[in-house]
C-alpha cells in the first residue's frame, strides 16, 4: 500500500455508486470504506447488514443492478416457500443473499466480530476495497414517527418511509466505540483525503457520528473531509432523503446538507443543477455533475472528488495537527 489511501463514508445504494467509482480509480488496497450498520436489523433469526452487504455486492460485481440492494440473478425458492408457508416475506431475501446472511450469523454466533467476517467475505470475493462496519457494536436507527417509535426496516421497507418523521435516533450509539480499523484508518498520515458518500446525511450517515470516537477522529483528521451532495436541484437522488429534510423542518438544498456536517468538512461538491449556491456554502465548493449512472459517471464523480479534495488544505485540523 502506497501513502495515498482514500477513506469514504458510506451508506447504502449512494454511497456505493461513488465506492465502485473510487475503487475503479484508485490502485487496489488504497481505499477504505467506512459503512452504516445502523440499518442492520435481525431478521428470521439472522442478522442483516443491508449497506455493508450492497457494498460487498456492489464492489465485487454482484449488485442487482434494478434495486441497488441484493444480488444480481438471484433466485426467490425460499421466499416462496415461506410465503407458502404463511411466514414473514414483508423483507424479501433471495437465495444467494440467504446464504450470506445464514453464514454471517453462524460465524457471529461462534464469537468472530463484523469487521472480521466482513473482511472474509470481501477477501472470499476479491474485493481490493478494505470494507469496514462502523462499529462491533449495535446502532440501532429507530424513527420517532406519527405512527409512533419504528425500527429502521419497519419504517423503510415493511411501510416504504409512508410515515411522517419527527426524530431519529441510534439506539447503543452513545455505548458503542468505533472500529478502531476505522479510526486508525481517519488518522492515517497515509490517508490522504476522507469523502462523505451522497448517502442520506440523516438516515444514512449520522448513525456513523453518532458514535463519539469516529466523529472526534473526524474532527482531528490531518486529511481533507468533503461530503457529496446527495441532493440536487432540490430533490433528492434517490430515496427518501427529500421527504424527510421536510418533515424535519429543513429547507431541501444541498446548503443545508453542507450545514448539517458544518464544522467536519473542509469541502463540499454540489452539483451542476446548484451551481447559484456555491457562493454560499461555509467551506470551498466544487460544483461538478454528480449524478452517476454509469461506470464512466461513478469514475469521473471519483476521480473529481480525489483532485478537489487534494486541492484543499483543512485549515482548522492543520492548525490543531501543527499545535
Ligand atoms: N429494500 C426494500 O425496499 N425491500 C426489500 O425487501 C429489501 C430487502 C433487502 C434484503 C437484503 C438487503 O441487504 C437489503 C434489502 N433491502 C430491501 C434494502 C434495504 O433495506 C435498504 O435499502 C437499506 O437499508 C437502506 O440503505
Amino acid at each position: 500500500m502506497s501513502g495515498n489511501r482514500i477513506v469514504v463514508l458510506s451508506g447504502g445504494i449512494g454511497g456505493a455508486k461513488l465506492a465502485l467509482g473510487l475503487s475503479a480509480v484508485l490502485p487496489d488496497g488504497e481505499l477504505t470504506v467506512i459503512a452504516n450498520t445502523g440499518d442492520d436489523f435481525e431478521h428470521l433469526g439472522l442478522t442483516v447488514c443491508p449497506d455493508l452487504d450492497t457494498l460487498l455486492y456492489t464492489l465485487s460485481g454482484l449488485a442487482n443492478p434494478q434495486t441497488g440492494w441484493g444480488r444480481r440473478d438471484e433466485t426467490w425458492t425460499f421466499s416462496a416457500v415461506l410465503e407458502s408457508l404463511g411466514g414473514e416475506t414483508w423483507f424479501q431475501l433471495g437465495d444467494g443473499d440467504l446464504a450470506l446472511h445464514v453464514e454471517r450469523t453462524r460465524r457471529l454466533r461462534g464469537g468472530e466480530s463484523l469487521t472480521r467476517i466482513t473482511a472474509r467475505f470481501a477477501e472470499c470475493w476479491g474485493l481490493a476495497t478494505r470494507l469496514l462496519p462502523a462499529s462491533d457494536d449495535p446502532v440501532r436507527t429507530m424513527v420517532q414517527t406519527d405512527q409512533g417509535l419504528l425500527a429502521f426496516q419497519d419504517y423503510f421497507v415493511a411501510r416504504k418511509c409512508a410515515p411522517r418523521v419527527v426524530s431519529i435516533r441510534f439506539e447503543g450509539a452513545e455505548r458503542a466505540r468505533a472500529n478502531p480499523a476505522a479510526l486508525e484508518a481517519l488518522a492515517s498520515p497515509d490517508t490522504k483525503a476522507i469523502i462523505i458518500a451522497p448517502s442520506n446525511p440523516y438516515l444514512s450517515v449520522d448513525p456513523m457520528l453518532a458514535i463519539a470516537e469516529l466523529r472526534d477522529a473526524l474532527g482531528v483528521a490531518v486529511a481533507p473531509v468533503v461530503a457529496v451532495t446527495p441532493i440536487i436541484g432540490g430533490a433528492a437522488v434517490k430515496g427518501p432523503t427529500a421527504k424527510i429534510m421536510t418533515e424535519l423542518g429543513i429547507e431541501v438544498s444541498p446548503l443545508s446538507v453542507a450545514r448539517h456536517y458544518g464544522g467536519l468538512i473542509d469541502g463540499f461538491v454540489l452539483d451542476t443543477a446548484d451551481a447559484d449556491l456555491r457562493d454560499s456554502i461555509d467551506v470551498p465548493a466544487l460544483v461538478t455533475d454528480t449524478l452517476m449512472s454509469s461506470l464512466q459517471d461513478k469514475r469521473s464523480l471519483a476521480e473529481t472528488v480525489i483532485s478537489f479534495a487534494r486541492s484543499l488544505r483543512s485549515p482548522a485540523h492543520a492548525a490543531s495537527a501543527a499545535q
